[in-house]
């Protein structure tokens, strides 16, 4: 956290020709770590944030985004601890890369859970994200508020996937804890986990066939460019965004700095989710557009992988917690 003196030039003016005494406005910065940049809906949900920030607090608070993971060298799943350590102040960030380090947060990577958008929002909107958001603040960040990266699509190099035996022997790129290598060993797939960072390379080169995203990722990302010409909309998991906040930089904050963090957190990231929604169409029209085949599953279809990843639950709820999943489950149900 660097903490920065300025002078406006009006009180500067003032110092110089009168002397009088004067309160200096401190500027306080914060690192804020993203992995996607703002040429995504991701990236766009941090600098929203920043910028109701700094509007609402008359510049007392300055968010500088770094994207990329930079913070942490493009190790995504280093961030939640790099935050706590306090080497990054605050964060938009997966679910999925908080995960290794908040076993509750493995509750939206169950494949199948949620089946559309308004089961993510009985999730986080309701008592489950309540007990998510205390287990994070329980491993010591603060989190302030939900945004979305999205449903996230199976892309290949190879064929078309509408059944599980396609994906027998397919190299697929997954990150996150290790639910990710369950569910895809589960499918007769060959999992390798690695960055984003890495992943690019990694599809370009053909040192794995595939790929799991939202299309806002795909499309931005052009990954469509790099051999992925088969996209399964199998809508199997969705990752939300949390808007976090280091527990002793949030116990630095006057209350009233406290409220505009939150509620700007929680502004920014509906914005973030009703945009990313939007556009979803689009992008699909997009892709499609770009050549690439989409395969659409029929309700028997998405059966089959329902009933093949259903093991998956088995070793992990008792990880996630059963109560939490049932408390999901029974949102989902009531939606
Ligand atoms: O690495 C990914 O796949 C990404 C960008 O979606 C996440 O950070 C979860």
């Amino acid at each position: 956290m660097k903490a920065k003196l300025y002078l406006s030039a009006f009180t500067a003016a003032i110092c110089v020709g009168f002397t009088a005494p004067v309160l200096a406005q401190e500027t306080r910065e914060f690192s804020v770590s993203t992995v996607l940049s703002d040429a995504f809906p991701w990236g766009q949900a941090a600098v929203k944030w920043a910028e109701l920030v700094e509007e609402r607090s008359e510049g007392r608070m300055k968010l500088t985004v770094y994207p990329n993971a930079q913070l942490v060298s493009g190790d995504q799943t280093r961030e939640f601890s790099a935050m706590r350590s306090g080497l990054i102040d605050m964060a938009v960030a997966s679910t999925i890369n908080w995960s290794p380090q908040v076993p509750e947060l493995n509750l939206f990577s169950l494949p199948f859970l949620m089946p559309d958008e308004a089961a993510i929002d009985s999730i986080t909107q309701g008592e489950a994200g309540e007990q998510i958001f205390a287990a994070i603040e329980q491993r010591g960040i603060i989190p302030l508020g939900w945004g979305e990266n999205g449903f996230r699509e199976l892309s290949n190099s190879r064929k078309a996937i509408s059944e599980p035996s396609d994906l027998n022997g397919l190299k697929i790129r997954v990150v996150g804890s290790p639910l990710f290598l369950d569910t895809f060993n589960t499918l007769g797939a060959n999992p390798t986990q690695m960055s984003w960072a890495d992943a690019k390379p990694a599809l370009t080169t053909g040192a794995v066939d595939g790929q799991e995203n939202p299309l806002s990722v795909f499309d931005v990302a052009r990954i469509d460019q790099v051999g992925q010409q088969y996209l399964t909309l199998w809508r199997y998991m969705a990752d939300p965004l949390v808007f976090g906040v280091n527990q002793r930089v949030w116990n630095s904050l006057s209350e009233e700095d406290q409220t505009i963090l939150r509620e700007a957190a929680v502004e920014a990231g509906a914005w973030e989710i009703a945009k990313s929604r939007a556009e979803l169409s689009a992008t699909l029209a997009t892709i499609k557009e770009r050549g690439v085949e989409v395969t659409e599953l029929t309700p028997e279809q998405h059966a089959a992988f329902v009933a093949a990843t259903a093991e998956v639950y088995e070793k992990w709820v008792p990880r996630i917690g059963e109560e939490l999943v049932n408390t999901a489950k029974a949102a989902i149900d009531a939606r």
